[in-house]
């Protein structure tokens, strides 16, 4: 597909997108909740990987499956594959905003800590460069001196996420969890309200959340107590093969060749290992 290089059709596709995020049914506070039927599919980072999209958005075949419901998270960032290359990924995350404006009732995202960065101006540093000037100069790539302006669009459609998502069967969602450290004087309020600044700057819960690393199964445990959940879905942590089990955490990834997604059945309750068995590689996405 060829990328939108127009700023106003990009200006769109952001202020509509955001609208719907803001105003989603499905949402109270900064909290998704999916009922008993139909399916969901969690997807791990996804990180400017358009190819994966593709095929996702090939997997959901929406256009058919009013059923069916995809969360994505952590779409900007791309990884660069030879030294100097832009990162593009404004590409995919335009791609995923207009398919949430054809299927506004089957698309939702959530906050991640690359997109609250570069909303923010917190920079991130990987091997020497800065993913968030990296990202605006992709921007001048596709929109030139209207780029500003792009930028400011994606801002306010990043502080306008939510932060999790939960299923009647006791599945959450998130992009992290907070550090071992922080979870047990993690303020669960978080999810009944929409974050103030604070609740997303470095030190409250909004941050806490998309940040943490490092987690044992006591930890997961820990966390599954405080917001009543059977199982904990999210990405964050790389990983080479795909996804990895911790208790009753899963972390996937979507942002590479081995990368997956995970179809939940709604109306099923699950244990760790059926979970586990439900994980679809992308490459077995035609
Ligand atoms: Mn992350």
């Amino acid at each position: 597909m060829k990328p939108i290089t127009d700023a106003a059709r990009a200006l769109d596709v952001i202020r509509e997108a955001t609208e719907l995020v803001r105003d989603d049914p499905n949402r109270r506070g900064s909290l998704l909740t999916f009922g008993n039927a139909g399916q969901v599919v969690m997807t791990g980072d996804l990180h400017g990987n358009l190819a994966n999209l593709a095929k996702l958005q090939r997997f959901c075949a929406l256009e058919r499956s009013p059923g069916r419901y995809v969360i994505l998270h952590e779409l900007i960032h791309a990884e660069p594959t030879r030294p100097q290359e832009p990162d593009l990924s404004i590409d995919l995350l335009l791609t995923a905003l207009d398919w949430k404006r054809s299927f506004p009732d089957n698309v939702f995202f959530l906050q991640s800590n690359h997109e609250l960065s570069q909303a923010l101006g917190f920079e991130i540093t990987k091997g020497g460069r800065s993913v968030l000037h990296d990202f605006e100069r992709g921007l001048e790539l596709r929109f030139g001196r209207d780029a500003g302006r792009v930028l400011e669009a994606v801002n306010d459609y990043i502080l306008a996420l939510p932060l999790a998502a939960r299923t009647a069967s006791g599945v959450f969602m998130a992009h992290s969890l907070p550090d071992p450290l922080r979870i047990d004087a993690f303020d669960t309020g978080i999810f009944d309200r929409l974050p103030t600044a604070a609740d997303l700057e470095p030190g409250g819960p909004g941050h806490a959340l998309v940040w943490g690393r490092f987690h044992t199964p006591r930890d997961v445990d820990a966390f599954a107590r405080l917001v009543s959940a059977e199982h904990l879905i999210v990405g964050h942590t790389p990983q080479e093969m795909g996804h990895t089990v911790i208790g009753r955490l899963i972390i996937l990834a979507s942002d590479h060749n081995h990368g997956v997604f995970l179809p939940i059945d709604l109306a099923k309750r699950y244990t760790t290992e059926q979970l586990e068995a439900a994980i679809r590689k992308f490459v077995s996405v035609e």
